[in-house]
């Protein structure tokens, strides 16, 4: 029986994937807000790929770099300016909207009513404007929406959440606002909670960003001061996979979420167990240890997340390891100091 079961529920997402990305021939129209932060940029360029260059819209309060510029339509968008983003929906006929403006959670902290702004009053607006105008609408929610009453290993989907982040009040906000619209408006709303996403990008401001730093550093000086005690597990991914969470879900039919907001992960590492693995390709590289503030609100995050709702549900299934992430951060790093001397 359960057998039959499990056979017919595969035959039934087979289909539905199909019937989605078969009705997804008329591409959607995207905007992308805080499209410069660490996610934005990647996110357009993989998504134009997919949809078509004109169909992607990044958008941010900030100028952008030449080569963002060139790459395809960006606009200025101000996510505390209601009116001006009704006229971008209606403007450029927008159908799907990615919500990445945020500040995270160690810049968060230092300027409190400036998060609120952004990532309370912000999401206000683009959750009222995706109601108005029946938008799909994505707004990523992160490890950091949970807190120290919650289970560190593993987090489960749906546990305590009493984050002690401005930044993790701001997403647990916002997972219940938005299931609070699609319950009451039918609005479609979707939601991952990413853990620390690692990209050759430069970090903006996060907990998890000496995943990203360490790599900049070791290349350019062969040392590494680190902010995090050497045994700090929290939950990570490399931005390939996040992306294609993001698109994958995205696209997933109604029909098979059981919910709006999923974990997501792809593995769990140390500071510790991650310079064992970057000593293979810089040998005489240092790491030093000197915690801030930020190991605080590490110490109240996930160690190891669930993820086995969305693995279940919509198929969700990381690609890259560590090994494949540093192979990659390496490389991609390098390539970057190169170019641009950052
Ligand atoms: C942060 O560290 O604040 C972010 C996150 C895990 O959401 N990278």
């Amino acid at each position: 029986m359960a057998l039959l079961q499990k056979l017919f529920q595969k035959a039934l997402l087979t289909n539905l994937r199909a019937y989605s990305v078969n009705s997804l021939q008329k591409p959607p129209k995207i905007l992308i807000t805080g499209g410069l932060g660490q996610l934005g940029v990647e996110c357009a360029k993989f998504l134009r790929q997919k949809y078509g260059q004109q169909n992607v819209i990044l958008s941010d309060i900030i100028q952008p770099n030449l080569e963002v510029a060139n790459d395809g339509p960006y606009i200025f968008a101000d996510i505390l300016d209601f009116k001006g983003l009704q006229k971008i929906v209606v403007d450029h006929r927008i159908e799907w909207l990615i919500h990445f403006s945020a500040l995270l959670s160690a810049i968060g902290e230092q300027n409190v009513p400036l998060a609120v702004r952004v990532n309370i009053e912000g999401m206000h607006n683009v959750i009222e404007l995706a109601k108005q105008y029946k938008l799909r609408i994505f707004v990523p929610s992160t490890i950091g929406a949970f807190g120290p009453d919650s289970p560190r290993n593993p987090t489960p989907n749906i546990t305590v959440q009493r984050p002690r982040t401005i930044y993790g009040v701001s997403k647990v906000h916002a997972e219940l606002l938005g299931e609070y619209y699609y319950h009451k408006f039918g609005l479609d709303f979707r939601c991952l909670r990413f853990p620390g996403v690692i990209s050759s990008d430069p970090p903006g401001g996060g907990t998890t960003d000496y995943a990203i730093a360490i790599f900049h550093d070791v290349l350019r000086k062969g040392h590494y001061q680190c902010y995090l005690k050497p045994d700090t597990r929290l939950p990570m991914m490399h931005v390939r996979d996040a992306l294609n969470a993001l698109s994958e879900f995205l696209e997933a039919p109604n029909e098979i979420l059981n919910r709006r907001c999923y974990n997501v992960t792809a593995m769990s590492f140390t500071p510790e167990e991650l310079a064992e693995k970057m000593i293979k390709y810089v040998p005489d590289f240092k790491i030093t240890y000197m915690p801030d503030a930020r190991q605080e609100i590490a110490d109240s995050w996930p160690q190891v997340f669930d993820d086995s709702e969305a693995r279940r549900d919509w198929k969700w299934n990381p690609q890259v390891d560590l090994d494949n992430l540093v192979e990659i951060m390496m490389r991609e790093v390098k390539e970057k100091i190169a170019s641009n001397g950052f």
